[in-house]
């Protein structure tokens, strides 16, 4: 798949020299499980013509994951953005609610959809995810629930934010989006805080095409999020409350059952990457990769900081050379979620008392991994950087500093 290592500035493909890699590599490349398994499901839920609507598959589907989380209910969705809209909505959220801006877009707008206030918090520059201290001074009489995040898969401060929750009276939602098959204190992610939401969207490690599920405990919760999710029926020509669809299908339902048999496979294959990264990047001075210590992990995402006065290179300008050899990285979630729309017109001085974010969402890159990369991608890839990282200063004064790119 690659074509060549890299030796001096001139074979850099930004500087016309040959892209290393002929086809792209990129962040989400979704893993597949056995096709043959897969087919055989689809095979099965035509013959029995039951395409959606509580089928055979989402139902097992739904007990695995259960077990799987150790939680009492899990409720598989047709994503986790209107998973998270229904469990928020079921939960009586309203006025504002605490979250991080260092998030994807989807959990804010899923607040902001319901006309619910996401209050941003910023974050702990260490983990990158909320800080419970933040949190705390945030809240006004009109908080009604936090939304903490696992990002990258790594949980946040669970404990700190359900004591915030119990003394405040907040309900407690954890945007899980990141972290299936990650533990808090060993303790698998599904069954923390009033509910969690995980996401299967086909750049997720684990995924359902598209999909998510709501994971809890609460027997109420769950009852009205089935209700929810199937437009309020409680029964043929019964509707008790006002609902939506978020069903998930029975061919997601197939992916994902098939997925979790090579659920450990996919993440020892991310472990092996991280790890591969992990050697590679240790002679890159200014290129952190954020550590994965302590729990169990997915290894999904492949994180680094970039510090610019180290490398003397822009995480931008990074980048764009990384682009020219068909390496996609990305920059998760430049520029947070307070500088977007609607938030960056609703709230224009967020940035305030976010600096932490504000900061972060300048050196963070995402690398490629999952099943569709190797060892040797890894060793080109690290390659490649070290070298740009080495010519800093001579690839700055000679590209300039983008910094603004989208
Ligand atoms: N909360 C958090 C914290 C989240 O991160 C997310 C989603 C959500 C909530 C909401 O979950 P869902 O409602 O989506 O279930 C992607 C995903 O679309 C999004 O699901 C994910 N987080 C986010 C972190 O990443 P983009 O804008 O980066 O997607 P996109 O289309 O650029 O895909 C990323 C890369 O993956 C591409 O460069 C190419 C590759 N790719 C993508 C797809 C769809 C493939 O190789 N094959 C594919 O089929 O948002």
């Amino acid at each position: 798949m690659f074509i060549e290592s890299k030796g001096g500035l001139a074979d850099l493909a930004i500087f016309s020299g040959k892209p290393a890699f002929t086809d792209p590599l990129h962040v989400g490349g979704p893993n597949i499980g056995n096709r043959e398994r897969l087919f055989a499901r689809i095979s099965d839920i035509l013959d029995r013509r039951w395409l959606t609507n509580n089928g055979q598959c989402v139902q097992e589907f739904e007990q695995k994951l259960a077990e799987m989380l150790g939680v009492k209910h899990c409720i598989a969705m047709c994503n986790a953005t209107i998973a998270l809209e229904i469990t928020t909505r079921a939960l009586g959220l309203k006025g504002e609610v605490i979250v991080p801006s260092f998030t994807f877009i989807a959990t804010p707008h899923s607040l902001q959809w319901q006309e619910i206030t996401p209050v941003f918090c910023d974050i702990d520059p260490q983990t990158h995810n909320i800080d419970p201290a933040c949190v705390e001074r945030m809240i006004t009489p009109r908080t009604t629930g936090i939304v903490g995040v696992h990002l990258w898969g790594r949980p946040c401060a669970v404990e700190a934010l359900t004591e915030i929750a119990r003394r405040h009276d907040l309900k407690l939602v954890f945007d899980a989006a990141h972290a299936f098959g990650c533990t808090n204190n060993g303790r698998m992610i599904g069954s923390f805080g009033d509910a969690e939401v995980f996401s299967f969207h086909a750049t997720k490690f684990f995924n359902t095409l598209e999909g998510g599920v709501v994971a809890t405990n609460d027997d109420e919760l769950a009852r009205k999020v089935r209700l929810m999710k199937n437009f309020g029926f409680a029964g043929y020509d019964h509707v008790i409350y006002i609902g939506t669809n978020g069903k998930m299908n029975e061919v997601s339902a197939a992916m994902g059952l098939t997925g979790l048999e090579s659920l450990d496979e996919f993440i020892a294959v991310n472990r092996r990457n991280y790890e591969c990264y992990l050697e590679g990047m240790a002679t890159v001075p200014g290129v952190t990769l954020v550590a994965y210590e302590g729990e169990k992990f997915n290894y999904q995402y492949i994180v680094c900081e970039v510090d610019e006065e180290i490398t003397e290179l822009n995480r931008d300008t990074l980048i764009e050379i990384l682009k020219a050899e068909n390496i996609f990285a990305r920059r998760y979630f430049y520029p947070g979620c307070h500088k977007m729309e609607p938030y960056r017109s609703y709230f224009p001085h967020a940035g305030l008392l976010l600096p932490h974010t504000e900061r972060l969402t300048r050196r963070v890159l995402l690398l490629p991994s999952g099943t569709a990369v190797g060892a040797g991608e890894i060793s080109e890839i690290c390659r490649i950087i070290r070298q740009a990282v080495t010519h800093g200063l001579a690839i700055t004064d000679r590209m300039g500093k983008p910094g603004t790119c989208q």
